[in-house]
C-alpha cells in the first residue's frame, strides 16, 4: 500500500542520535524498540544522526541478536511508510549495504542539508565540528581511510571486536587527559558550517551535551540543536514540525 505524498509542512519529523546500543545495556535497546513501535510510527520520517550502536565492526554482524532486533524494528517502520534515514557516527561508520537492506534505512552522508517542514536544516553527527580535538581528528582520518577499513574488515569478527575494545580503552584513557572544552564543538568550526550552508538550522549529536544554542554569524541569527544521548535516566527525540523544534522525553521503561 502506498501512502499519499504528505505536505512537507504538515506532520512532524523525529531525530535521534547517540543511543549507543549494545548487549551491555538491554534496557536502552528495549526503550528503542518501544520507541519504534509506539512513538515513531506517527512521524513523517525518522532521522538517526549516528552512534545508534556502541560500535559496529562490520555488516557481517548484521544477524547478531541486538543488530537483528534493531534492523527488524526499523524495517517495520519503513514498511509502515515511515522512511528512516541513517547518518553514521564515530562508533558505527562501518555500517553499509547489508545494514541498509536489513533495516530498510537510507544511508545519508554527513553533512546533509534537508528541508524539514519548511526550514532548511543542516544535519551532522557532530564529530567533525570538534576540530580542537587534534588527536581525535587524526584518528578519524586514519579510520575513515578505505584501505584501512578494508584491512580491518578482512579480520575475523572476534579479532575486530578485540581491537575495538583496545581502541575504546585507549580513547577513554585519552579523554581523561583532554580539557573538557576540547571535546566540545569548536566555535570556529560551527561558524564555518553555518557560513558554508547558508546559515541553515543545525542539528547534531555526538557531544552528549544536549542544549539549544543561538549563534550570530555574519549578522545572521543561527540555531544549533544538540541532540541528547540516551542514558539510564534520559531518552529524548527532537520533534520538528512547521512551528519549529521541540524535545520529546521518551518513556524510560
Ligand atoms: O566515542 P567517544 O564519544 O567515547 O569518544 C570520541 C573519540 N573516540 C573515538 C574512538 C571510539 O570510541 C573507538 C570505537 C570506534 C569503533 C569503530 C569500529 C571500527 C574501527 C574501524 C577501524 C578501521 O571516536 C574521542 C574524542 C571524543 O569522541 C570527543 O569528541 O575525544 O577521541 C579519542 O579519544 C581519540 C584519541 O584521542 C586518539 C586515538 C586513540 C586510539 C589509539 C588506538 C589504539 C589501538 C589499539 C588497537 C589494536
Ligand atoms: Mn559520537
Amino acid at each position: 500500500m502506498t501512502r499519499p505524498v504528505a505536505d512537507p509542512r504538515s506532520g512532524h519529523t523525529l531525530l535521534i542520535s547517540d543511543l549507543h546500543l549494545s548487549p551491555e545495556r538491554p534496557a536502552i535497546t528495549a526503550r528503542f524498540l518501544r520507541f519504534c513501535r509506539e512513538t515513531a510510527p506517527a512521524a513523517q520520517a525518522l532521522w538517526i544522526l549516528g552512534d545508534l550502536f556502541e560500535f559496529w565492526v562490520g555488516d557481517d554482524t548484521v544477524d547478531e541478536p541486538i543488530n537483528h532486533d534493531v534492523c527488524t524494528a526499523l524495517r517495520a517502520l519503513a514498511d509502515a511508510g515511515v522512511p528512516v534515514f541513517f547518518m553514521a557516527g564515530n562508533r558505527d561508520f562501518l555500517i553499509a549495504r547489508a545494514f541498509a537492506d536489513a533495516s530498510g534505512a537510507t544511508l545519508v552522508d554527513d553533512p546533509v542539508v534537508v528541508d524539514l517542514h519548511g526550514t532548511p536544516t543542516l544535519l551532522m553527527h557532530g564529530d567533525t565540528l570538534c576540530t580542537d580535538d587534534i588527536a581525535y581528528q587524526a584518528f578519524r582520518k586514519q579510520v575513515r581511510n578505505p584501505a584501512v577499513q578494508q584491512q580491518f574488515l578482512s579480520l575475523p569478527v572476534a579479532m575486530r571486536k578485540q581491537q575495538v575494545g583496545a581502541t575504546r580503552a585507549a580513547s577513554e584513557r585519552e579523554k581523561q587527559l583532554k580539557a573538557n572544552d576540547i571535546m566540545d564543538v569548536s566555535p570556529d568550526a560551527v561558524a564555518e558550517a553555518f557560513r558554508t550552508h547558508d546559515h541553515a538550522r543545525l542539528i547534531h549529536g555526538h557531544t552528549h551535551r544536549p542544549a539549544t544554542h543561538e549563534h550570530f554569524v555574519d549578522g545572521h541569527r543561527c540555531e544549533r540543536w544538540v541532540l541528547a544521548d540516551w542514558r539510564d535516566d534520559l531518552a529524548e527525540a527532537l520533534r520538528i514540525d512547521a512551528s519549529g523544534a521541540t524535545r520529546v522525553a521518551l518513556p524510560l521503561d
